[in-house]
């Protein structure tokens, strides 16, 4: 296996040098003028909830400013700004959730949006309990839709979860008090109870941020992947390319950047129209090219093997290459610097969502009743753009590399079920998964997600993190945009088995997987949330008794706090690469770093060094397969 990671940087900086030449700026630009950031914000302990403030106190105790003019201690005001993180994270996944809920409510046999895997929706109306027999799918449909919607803001009770969420871990929660109740009041609770004069016990704000976060793995995300499944298929593995030599010399190109799948679904299917691929050639292009990038891309590569762009961090290199004719964004992380960015090149930069508007990006409203007509319209502006392309400032690097995608759970146990052919019933297909951890051919596995952040070198720690964990026969499955590190660093691919152990490496090699699985978006991290949950009730244990750990090495994003907090919630210990902001309170440390095991038989790590950080994953892996005797 050649080491793709030194070609990579060769690419990344070859742009970063163009865009100096052209006198643009980029992320990494922009942080380096921020200097050192603010001490305060760093600990977490700067609050403006109110207007006798803006307050902050000293991150050191004994010292300074001890409480805010309210009173509120460092402990207080870090566990109110980190409960607000979770909210913010759970609300944008739940809410990524909720919209394509509305669009399956939507759904007709003969309309634009219709169903295109029955088997999961029969899965998904059986977990809300909905009669099946001799019914019209798009009539199951329509009440799967409404039991979904229900589970945002009903009134009361408990969220209905997955059959995967362990009797024991349930039982845990319940006694804690955080069992979710609906995705909306959980949020709302803790932005009230985060409110000047509220909560001013630092543990209970973590309970309610756990509730909030839970609402957001077990429920909103949770959701999310259902749906998309429903809607537009379980993934299954497809063959791809990555990273930004993905871009054609003479096409189209388009970018498709964002979350939610039902626009991007709908602009892979409109771009296969002959009516635009006849535009295009009539334009001179050779056809339409279009590829994701962040969490859209990862959407849209596991159903259909649209080519991998790049991950966030390359989201303005992608216009910097100057052959990009369209960024076509919907919401979340997108960066509003590419509005400006985009005006010193042809591309056009047209946002489509009523909840993510930027000013000076060109508008134009997704409109899901219509979604295929209203794709076309969006996508005839990139081919109408292809003329002003400047041919004389373009630069595609040759980067890219082949991978291997869509690994969804379904995907994962059928793999293995061939292979063992235990033969076994339905309510058992974990076992050949379960008989390869509990044997000790895998030592466990590890979830590896999330963000990239100028802080961290791009995509490095993902890499290296990851590259430890396969020699060690830990299988690895990554989402959002640590796929799209791995991906474009060639180890999505079977023969990166070369550079596993010898237990992992038997194992790719009797299924032809490779040995990291990609499994999606980050709302796809409840794949993960469901394999684990579902080894968990095989096997008799609790989650937190598995060889399963989770990383978030390079994270940035409020949703990737919720999403730490609920895999922690859930059983899992979760490191990240990145320092959050609560060094600030003693409490917190102690309580993220400690004592969150005494709750839920897992704690959070911070750990810069990706290769330390996985030294630790591969230990408490082993301890956990002493404890429970494998
Ligand atoms: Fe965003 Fe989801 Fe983070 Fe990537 S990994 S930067 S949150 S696109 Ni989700
Ligand atoms: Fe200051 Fe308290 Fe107001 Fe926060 S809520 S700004 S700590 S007075």
């Amino acid at each position: 296996m050649e080491d793709r990671g030194l070609l990579i940087k060769a690419a990344q900086d070859q742009l970063l040098e163009k865009a100096k030449k052209d006198g643009v700026e980029t992320a990494w630009d922009r942080k380096e003028a921020m200097k050192t950031p603010c001490g305060f914000g760093s600990a977490g302990v700067c609050c403006r909830n109110c207007a006798m403030g803006p307050c902050r106190v000293s991150p050191t105790p004994g010292k300074g400013v001890s409480a805010g003019i309210c009173g509120a201690t460092a402990d207080v005001i870090v566990a109110r700004n980190f409960a607000r993180m979770c909210a913010a994270g759970s609300a944008a996944h739940s809410d990524h959730g909720r919209s394509l809920v509305l669009y399956l409510e939507e759904a007709s046999r003969d309309g634009q949006i219709q169903i295109k895997d029955e088997k999961k929706l029969m899965a998904v109306a059986k977990k809300y309990s909905i009669e099946t027999e001799g019914r019209d799918v798009y009539d199951i449909a329509h009440d799967i839709a409404d039991a979904a919607l229900n589970e945002f803001g009903k009134p009361r009770g408990n969220l209905i979860f997955s059959p995967a969420l362990p009797k024991k871990r349930k039982e845990l929660w319940d006694r804690l008090g955080v069992t979710p109740r609906s995705i909306d009041r959980d949020i709302v609770s803790v932005m009230h109870s985060t409110h000047i004069g509220c909560s001013g016990d630092a543990k209970n704000l973590y309970d309610m941020a756990m509730r909030a976060s839970l609402a957001d793995g077990w429920g909103g995300s949770y959701i999310a992947t259902e749906i998309s499944d429903i809607l537009f298929k379980t993934p299954s593995p497809v063959q791809t390319e990555a990273n930004l030599g993905v871009l054609e010399d003479n096409q189209v190109n388009i970018i498709l950047h964002g979350h939610e799948p039902s626009l991007s679904e709908s602009i892979v299917a409109a771009a296969e129209d002959p009516e635009l691929i006849a535009l295009a050639k009539a334009e001179g292009a050779e056809g339409i090219n279009v590829c994701g990038m962040c969490c859209t891309g990862n959407e849209v590569t596991m159903r259909h093997g649209i080519k991998m762009a790049g991950n966030f961090l390359q989201q303005e290199l992608a216009v910097v290459t100057g052959a990009v004719e369209a960024l076509i964004v919907d919401v979340q992380c997108i960066m509003p610097s590419l509005a400006k960015l985009s005006k010193s090149y042809h591309t056009k930069f047209i946002t489509t969502s009523p909840k993510a508007k930027i000013t000076d990006s060109t508008y134009i409203e997704f409109e899901e009743h219509r979604p295929y007509d209203s794709a076309k319209e969006i996508i005839r502006e990139a081919i109408l753009n292809y003329k002003n392309r400047n041919r004389d400032n373009v630069l595609i690097p040759n980067e890219k590399s082949k991978a291997v995608v869509g690994f969804s759970t379904e995907t994962i146990v059928d793999a293995l079920d061939t292979v063992v052919n235990s033969n076994i019933g339905p309510m058992q297909t974990v076992k050949p998964l379960a008989d390869v951890v509990v044997s000790g051919v895998l030592r466990g596995a590890a979830a590896i997600v999330g963000c990239n952040n100028p802080k961290n070198p791009h995509d490095t720690c993902h890499v290296e993190m990851i590259k430890y964990l396969i020699a060690h026969d830990v299988i690895v499955l990554v989402t959002g945009c640590a796929a799209h590190a791995v991906a474009k660093a060639g180890l999505l691919l079977p023969e990166a088995k070369e550079l596993a152990g010898p237990g992992l490496k038997t194992v790719c090699g009797l299924l032809g997987i490779p040995p990291i699985l990609h499994q999606g978006s980050c709302v796809d991290i409840s794949r993960n949330l469901q394999i684990a949950g579902e080894l968990a009730n095989h096997l008799g244990v609790d989650i937190s008794d598995l060889p399963v750990v989770g990383a978030a090495p390079e994270w940035m994003s409020e949703k990737a706090v919720a999403i730490g907090t609920y895999v922690v919630g859930s059983g899992i210990d979760a490191w990240l690469g990145v320092v959050p902001p609560v060094t600030g309170s003693p409490f917190a440390v102690d309580y993220l770093l400690n004592k969150m095991e005494e709750d839920y038989g897992a704690k959070f790590y911070v750990e810069a060094d990706p290769v330390k950080a996985a030294e630790q994953m591969v230990q408490r892996i082993e301890a956990k397969r002493k404890k429970i005797n494998i």
